[in-house]
């Protein structure tokens, strides 16, 4: 995998740049839609690559080994073949699902075993075959072992638990580097820094991931509840660390604005759920700030969902219709308002990015953030 910067903000630490996978190439900064399950919820495949331009999509390994299971990806010849998405896919590890979606379980030194929240059945992740499994799904970046703390944390659970992380990198790192992709193309590990919101566990913490050196590093256990000053915080510390010519994935953020405020402090790529989970329940993220499908305001309003929009669900839908839709449970809200929101988070990055390149990215920031969180 290559990274090359292509721009940097004269007055931010904002960076454009481009990440070349074997399924394609990746303009940065990007937002990674989420496809827990191997399906970016209520999207097809077609409408992922040319209504919403996305550059590369996010699985989950818990959700993938628990169903459809393992034999299932292998004998389908991984999940780009099995899901007919051909651009690059991003899993994460499971070492977040399994603290935030099962509730028995127990971690040790060795790893966490927990019961599936789709059968009841025991498990047990271990760095090793959370590798293993990984190979078998076959995303082209596959993301290291590691445990996410709550939020808030206890300062001397949060330091016991970034040592246990870092132990686990290394088991992750001898793993992934012994074996080879089970598919005709390459793999690569990413490593995640933890340290709640603790300065000094931040820098430990992103000092031993930089010293593994492997092709790109992310920084996890933020966005977990803690005030977005807090986050911000962790995240500059952080990418001051990091090496500037590897990419910097911020997992699980966030709202428009901390996209953006990210964005400024170095991070070059983001997932989160919000944009497809919120779309589901009626709330649509536009330039000018949030609307709220749901509210009798729109009920007699034939406009289109967004005028000056180039995406056909924004223009060939009125506000009007799709609130009918969203109050009636219908399929097709869900399909109108997750592509909208999609198309949006899209947007937003690749505006950014041009920005940047232009080197007008700090203003435009100041003033997207006033706009982007107002509630219409
Ligand atoms: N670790 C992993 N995945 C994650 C997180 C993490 O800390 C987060 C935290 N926001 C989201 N997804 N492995």
């Amino acid at each position: 995998m290559e990274f090359t910067l292509t721009a940097q903000d004269p007055l931010s630490k904002a960076r454009a740049g481009e990440l070349v996978t074997d399924h394609g190439v990746i303009q940065t900064p990007i937002f990674m839609p989420v496809g827990t399950a191997g399906t970016v919820k209520a999207v097809h495949q077609r409408e992922l690559k040319n209504d919403i331009k996305a550059q590369i999509i996010l699985g989950n390994t818990y959700h993938l080994y628990l169903r459809p299971g393992l034999d299932i990806i292998e004998s389908a010849g991984g999940l780009h073949k099995f899901n007919g998405w051909e651009g690059p896919i991003l899993t994460d590890s499971g070492g977040y699902q399994v603290y935030s979606l099962t509730d028995v379980r127990k971690i040790k030194e060795e790893g966490v075993t927990f019961r599936s929240h789709v059968d009841g059945s025991k498990h047990l992740f271990t760095p090793e075959n959370v590798m293993d499994i990984q190979r078998v799904i076959g995303a082209d970046i596959i993301m290291a072992f590691d445990e996410c703390t709550p939020y808030p944390c206890d300062y001397n659970y949060a330091k016991r638990s970034i040592e246990m992380t870092h132990r686990w990198l290394k088991r992750c790192c001898d793993r992934f580097d012994n074996t080879q992709p089970k598919y005709d193309y390459n793999q690569t590990l990413f490593p995640i820094v933890q340290g709640s919101v603790y300065k000094d566990l931040r820098v430990r913490s992103a000092e031993v991931i930089a010293s593994f050196e492997r092709e790109g590093n992310a920084i996890g256990g933020l966005s977990v509840g803690e005030p977005a000053e807090e986050m911000y915080a962790m995240t500059e510390i952080v990418c001051d660390i990091l090496p500037q010519s590897k990419p910097r994935y911020l997992m699980g953020v966030g709202t428009p604005v901390n996209i953006l405020e990210n964005i400024a402090l170095g991070i070059d790529m983001f997932d989160c759920v919000m944009p497809t989970r919120n779309a589901r329940n009626g709330m649509l993220f536009t330039k000018n700030g949030i609307l709220n499908m749901r509210n009798k305001k729109w009920e007699n309003d034939f406009s289109p969902i967004e005028a000056d929009s180039d995406l056909y669900a924004d223009t060939q839908y009125t506000k009007a219709y799709l609130r009918h839709l969203i109050h009636s449970g219908e399929m097709l809200g869900a399909q109108i308002a997750t592509l909208h929101n999609l198309h949006f988070y899209l947007w937003l990055v690749t505006e950014a990015r041009n920005k940047i390149i232009s080197g007008e990215f700090y203003h435009w920031k100041k003033i997207m953030v006033s706009r982007l969180g107002q509630r219409l």
